[in-house]
């Protein structure tokens, strides 16, 4: 490797933060912002600085290694591979193909050679029984995308580079940097964003760090968003203040939600959010009187009982009040590779309920079912129970409700495979751990985040560190498995085309894809002389993979795609190769009603399946305000979900892992500074150390996500000595917001008292 400056992406979160990195004698020296980054401009938040400590930590897994009664056992690629595809594929063959689970987690969604090969992986594995993050994350967004404008990922995502007010509700992107909002610098946008006259205002049950840079900051009793937003309907429609603007011509049915908002006066709701009835009238009043605003909702009103309803209509108040595709308001990015289009061009727009999980009749969503009930599908006997085991970059036992119960159901599985670089609480049930290589030594292009952009840009960054021979990249991973298991399933032997695409996949690799997705995509290069070289093998490549696979869609797109003429173009792997720095492709444009996937071309603002949850939240109005203490989530920028603990720069410091409790009911359970408190639910209790504050509303305890590092059999020795506790070992998987299927992460019922030292007990 040169000596130099080498310039990427950070793949640790959705902000795609461009760094610039400092290699001296193969050696990194620093890593730093990249100013040139036409999205981040020089932002970088410290976790980047931790991506040389996860390249050079000596806890990472290389090698593949198995489970003996002797410990963990190092394995060649070859055998490794072998055996877990001959063991999943023989529990497969006695039980059928639902018999074998798979979740993956997070950190796919980051790496586009995962995302390329994914697809053909979960087709050769087969099963039903699919599971991932999404259900404990972004689900309601996309049932909302999908139910209102026809497309699952067309998410409205704000110009906050224009806007004059950003209601902010339920995130907090100080600490997470945004999310279906890639925000590099949140901080500086809001700087401009004030310079310019703007207004931040911000809605949360804790006065978070965004809130602390806030204009205008209001509690708000966990899960009762959807009323708020309701009586923000209410007054919209009461005072005359609804007009769509443009989107006028391509909306339907605004008077179902004129009708259905009839019964949440704000004086109605006011009890049971905290919100004041003025203040709840005022937030409507500037909504729809600031011609550039946007409002924006995202983890605390997605992952709670009512996070359905919730997300549904913060898309209605920016619709009904026309900011939705209008300079300032919410967008839609179009990025180099549209996978909105590539989606629906390969019959991917997504689809809901078109069956149900065994035990719970939980509705799949994209093919997915709830995570919540995942140690459901492993621990109840019968017909289609789950005896083997798949996770990709995911930790579910840390990252899903009811880690304990996870921990049961994996440990007594008939196999069970882990593709991660850790030994960690999930992958130590794993039978086989395959550790694929880290993101230094792999090529990166932001498939997903690039199109939750806050503004279109585009960078292509090649592999910094050379994986080495025994190494495997996730795609690798995949693809090898997928290979073995679809030979097993053919008897041993595949027709020679398929084995030549096979073969040609794996050679080739995600990156001429991702070129012809470039190619192909609206800004993009001349397809023809791409063709020469690698077409023979992309051809093969086409007939192994599964026939809704997005690139199929590849050979009707061209960069003449109607809607997208006036767009620059020349984008390809090798344009982007000489911009290391990435391209900008310009702010967010409207582009409506072109971009409507729906049927008859309507943004369908009152689709049934919300219409008929809203009985739920009028049952909720008509009981008192509950007097529980209700627990909520946390984000710190130094923490990256359940992982990134092993860095001691990120770890070091003031313990992150705390209960945040008011003062008034800390004096009701006897709490004092310095003390710990064991935090109990019917799942489950916890314990760690309390921060008393006035910071958070009183009724409402907070604990971040992801710690909990001290079961035993992990081998990350940082993490064990920052251990923490896991919110999730009392957050019940019995609770899902019955409209998708989502997890209730926040605003579940717990109680808290003081701890003693002398019950302390090591977790087994
Ligand atoms: N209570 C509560 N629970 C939550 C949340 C919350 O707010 N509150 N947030 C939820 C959200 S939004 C999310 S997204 C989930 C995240 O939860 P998960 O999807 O389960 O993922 P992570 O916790 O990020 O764990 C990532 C795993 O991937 C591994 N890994 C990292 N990079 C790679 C890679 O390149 N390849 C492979 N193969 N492995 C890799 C890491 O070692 C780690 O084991 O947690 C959810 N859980
Ligand atoms: N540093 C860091 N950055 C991250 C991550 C990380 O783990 N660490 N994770 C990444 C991932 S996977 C995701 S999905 C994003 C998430 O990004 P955000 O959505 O910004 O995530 P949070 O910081 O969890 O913000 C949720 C907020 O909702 C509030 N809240 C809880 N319950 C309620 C409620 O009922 N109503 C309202 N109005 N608010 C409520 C919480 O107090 C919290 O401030 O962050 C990403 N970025
Ligand atoms: S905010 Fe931090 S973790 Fe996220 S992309 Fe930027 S530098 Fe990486
Ligand atoms: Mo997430």
């Amino acid at each position: 490797m040169e000596n130099g400056t080498h310039y990427r992406t950070c793949h640790l979160c959705e902000a795609m933060c461009g760094i610039a990195i400092e290699v001296q004698d193969g050696h990194i020296q620093s890593i730093k912002g990249d100013v040139d980054d036409p999205l981040s401009q020089g932002y970088i938040c410290p976790k980047a600085t931790a991506l040389q400590d996860l390249h050079e930590d000596p806890d990472r897994l290389r090698k593949p290694v198995r489970r003996t009664a002797d410990g963990w056992q190092e394995m060649d690629w070859d055998e490794a591979l072998d055996l877990v595809a001959e063991k999943l594929h023989r529990v497969r063959k006695e039980h059928g193909r639902n018999s074998v689970g798979a979740y993956l987690g997070n950190p796919n969604v980051h790496n586009h050679g995962a995302l390329i090969a994914g697809m053909p992986f979960l087709k050769a594995l087969g099963t039903q029984n699919r599971f991932s993050a999404t259900s404990n994350d972004q689900l309601p967004h996309m049932l909302a995308s999908l139910e209102m404008f026809g497309h699952q990922i067309l998410f409205p995502i704000p110009d906050i580079d224009r806007t004059d007010l950003f209601i902010c509700i339920g995130a907090n992107p100080m600490a997470s940097n945004g999310s279906l909002m890639s925000v590099p610098d949140f901080r500086g946008r809001i700087k401009s964003l004030k310079a310019r006259g703007g207004k931040l205002v911000v809605i949360d049950p804790r006065r978070t760090e965004t809130a602390k840079i806030a204009d205008e900051f209001h509690f708000i009793r966990p899960g009762t968003d959807a009323l708020l937003m309701m009586a923000m309907v209410h007054t919209l429609f009461e005072e005359k203040l609804v007009d769509l603007g443009h989107a006028e011509k391509w909306t339907k049915d605004v008077d179902l939600i004129r009708l259905a908002s009839l019964g949440f006066r704000p004086e109605a709701v006011s009890d049971h959010t905290g919100l004041a009835a003025e203040d709840i009238r005022n937030l409507a009043r500037q909504l729809a009187n600031t011609r550039k605003a946007a409002l924006y909702s995202r983890m605390g009103t997605s992952t709670q009982a009512f996070g359905g309803l919730a997300t549904w209509l913060a898309y209605v108040l920016n619709i009904l009040t026309g900011k939705l595709d209008t300079t300032g308001g919410v967008m839609f990015t179009q990025p180099a590779i549209d996978m909105v289009a590539l989606g629906a061009v390969g019959g991917q727009k997504g689809h809901f309920g078109r069956r149900f999980s065994r035990v719970k009749k939980l509705p799949e969503f994209g093919g997915e079912f709830p995570s919540s009930t995942m140690a459901d599908e492993m621990l109840t006997p019968g017909e289609g129970q789950i005896r083997a085991f798949v996770t990709v970059a995911g930790n579910p036992v840390l990252s899903s409700p009811n880690g304990s119960r996870l921990d049961e159901a994996f440990s007594n599985l008939d196999f069970m495979v882990s593709v991660d670089y850790f030994l960690n609480e999930t992958t130590r049930h794993a039978d086989v751990i395959l550790p694929p290589t880290a993101g230094l030594e792999r090529s990166h292009y932001d498939l997903i985040f690039s199109m939750f952009a806050v503004r279109n840009t585009a960078k292509y960054s090649p592999a910094l560190y050379d994986a080495g021979e025994d190494s495997r990249h996730d795609w690798q991973i995949m693809l090898e498995l997928a290979h073995r298991l679809e030979k097993l399933n053919a008897g041993g032997r595949l027709p020679l085309r398929m084995e030549a695409g096979w073969r040609a996949f794996k050679q080739i690799g995600p990156d001429p894809i991702l070129d012809l997705m470039l190619r192909s995509g609206p800004y993009g290069a001349d397809i023809g002389p791409a063709r020469g070289l690698v077409q023979p093998a992309i051809d093969l490549v086409m007939d192994i993979l599964p026939q809704n696979h997005p690139v199929r869609g590849l050979a009707k797109l061209s960069p003449l795609n109607r809607h997208w003429q006036d767009l620059p173009k020349g984008l390809s792997i090798k344009a982007l190769s000489q911009l290391p720095n990435g391209v900008d492709l310009g702010a967010l444009r409207p582009c409506m009603p072109g971009r409507l996937f729906t049927p008859d071309q309507k943004v369908n603002l009152a689709p049934r399946r919300y219409l008929a949850d809203l009985d739920r939240l009028h049952e909720l109005l008509a009981q008192p305000a509950t007097m529980d203490l209700l627990l909520i989530g946390r984000r710190h920028v130094r923490s990256n979900n359940s992982w990134m603990h092993n860095s001691q720069r990120l770890v070091k410091g003031k313990e992150r892992c705390t209960l945040i409790i008011s003062p008034k009911d800390a004096a009701r359970s006897g709490l004092q500074a310095g003390d710990s408190a064991e935090v109990s639910s019917a799942t489950g209790k916890i314990v760690l150390p309390v921060e008393i504050t006035d910071d958070i509303m009183p009724g409402v305890v907070s604990v971040p996500h992801g710690w909990g590092h001290d079961r035993t059999g992990i081998g990350q020795s940082v993490a064990e000595a920052h251990a923490g506790a896991s919110i999730n070992d009392i957050i019940s998987d019995e609770q899902v917001d019955p409209l998708a299927g989502t997890s209730v992460l926040n605003g579940q019922s717990v109680n808290v008292k003081v701890w003693r030292a002398d019950r302390q007990r090591k977790r087994a």
